[in-house]
């Protein structure tokens, strides 16, 4: 995978420009200066800042009505589970879930996809079975399956990667990648190192055709992408609060509702049961049979009013807006000296990976930080695609619907001034 432009991709039905100045001010942090300059903050896929909209909703709670859900018999109690429950239902439209008892709320993306691998896939999985994964997996969707494998004999295969980072999926087939012994294919929707976008309408299908289930990791998919678990048909999708604008310490795990009233509980305690003797115990109903203990429910009102405010600014508007801005970074990092881009052409999701030169990224990332731009930079928690990509780790910019084009200009201009400081 080498330097990148982008190129055409077939004009789409343009939705009307996003007001991005008059977005920006709903967002106090944007507002704020760093070593002196104005902060360019590019670390989105990472976790996105957070409109004034959910830091208000998020308050409220503590403010008006902060209590324990379900168990309260008093109005405090009563207007908190309401409003807990009316989060679950805003997130299940968001999402395209014919019903809310889908929706578990779970701390982030991270969660969601352990509960699947622990409480479905452990349960299940025997010797010899195969669970399928990609490379490019973040490691919240590949060491909890190694975890697994390890405890029942299942196996773990890849789907490889094309040079140009998509998945080869000719592999399905070519390298009987799915066969009758694959139980679970658990993919990223979208890559956080490289962008890629799988396609995962296409590979949820195959996978239910030779009886296996689908696990999406939609953590850089939700925030960017018009997303409807039927038209994916995927049995389970999880991702997290944060990098959509919400709240951290929320996230949500979708699941098939017959999947989850047959998958065992992940951790137990209060709220998860329905009936408890000393020796056993049963449990409550889906989704609070996931739901152990006492909830984030300011986060997850929080997660709520983020999906309001995202719904309200237009997911196509934004998805058309951050294609702009990864497409004109693209462009203008790929004219800069020295700089190799990993991932493939537009389109792709709104990140861009890269290396200038010989500069270690973490060099790069603290030179950008001193002119105000925030990067990331490390393995991004995708070591096995670092090692693929023969590198030891990249900076990344990535970005959200608050970014400008004058920002990726700010970029590129103290990516221009790193190489000539560490370059000479
Ligand atoms: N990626 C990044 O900077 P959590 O930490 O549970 O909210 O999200 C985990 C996760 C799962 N899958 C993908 C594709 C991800 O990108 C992430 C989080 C962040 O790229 C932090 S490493």
């Amino acid at each position: 995978m080498t330097r990148t432009v982008a190129v055409g991709e077939p004009e789409a039905m343009v939705p009307a420009p996003l007001d991005v100045e008059r977005l920006r001010r709903d967002f106090p942090i944007l507002g704020r200066t760093v070593h002196g300059r104005p902060l360019v903050y590019l670390d989105n896929a990472a976790t996105t800042q957070k409109p004034e909209p959910v830091i208000a909703a998020e308050a409220d709670v503590y403010r008006r009505y902060n209590a324990n859900v379900h168990r309260a018999i008093h109005t405090l109690g009563e207007e908190a589970t309401f409003a807990y429950e009316e989060a679950r239902r805003k997130v299940a439209a968001l999402i395209g879930a014919p019903d809310p008892r889908g929706c578990v709320f779970v701390r982030n993306a991270t969660e969601g996809l352990n509960l699947v691998a622990w409480a479905w896939g452990r349960r299940r999985l025997r010797p010899g079975d195969e669970v399928l994964l990609t490379p490019m997996e973040h490691h919240s969707n590949l060491v909890p399956w190694q975890l697994v494998a390890a405890e029942t004999g299942a196996r773990l295969r890849f789907v490889p990667l094309l040079p140009d980072g998509h998945l080869d999926v000719g592999a399905l087939e070519r390298d009987s990648l799915l066969n009758e012994r694959t139980r679970i294919v658990a993919f990223t929707q979208a890559s956080n190192v490289l962008g890629t976008l799988t396609p995962a309408a296409e590979i949820c299908r195959r996978a239910r055709a030779v009886g296996a289930v689908s696990v999406l990791d939609a953590a850089q998919g939700v925030p960017h992408l018009p997303v409807d678990v039927r038209a994916l048909g995927c049995d389970f999708l999880a991702f997290s609060g944060h990098k959509l604008y919400a709240p951290l310490g929320i996230g949500v795990l979708w699941g098939r509702p017959e999947l989850l009233e047959e998958t065992e509980p992940f951790l137990g305690g209060g709220e998860m049961i329905l009936r408890v003797d000393l020796t056993c115990s049963t449990w409550n109903e889906v989704p609070y049979k996931f739901e152990a203990g006492t909830p984030n429910v300011a986060g997850a009102v929080g997660l709520g009013a983020a999906v309001d405010y995202l719904r309200a600014v237009g997911l196509e508007a934004v998805a058309a807006h951050e294609a702009d801005l990864t497409r004109y970074a693209l462009e203008r990092l790929g004219e800069l000296p020295d700089v190799t881009i990993y991932g493939p052409p537009m389109p792709r999701g709104p990140l861009v990976t890269f290396n200038v030169g010989a500069i270690h990224p973490h060099d790069l990332a603290q030179f950008l930080d001193q002119e105000g731009v925030a990067v990331r930079a490390g393995h991004h928690c995708a070591q096995p695609l670092m090692r693929h990509l023969g590198v030891a780790a990249t900076a990344r910019a990535s970005f959200a619907l608050y970014n400008t084009r004058a920002e990726v200009d700010a970029l590129c201009a103290a990516v221009r001034r790193a190489g000539a400081f560490f370059h000479g």
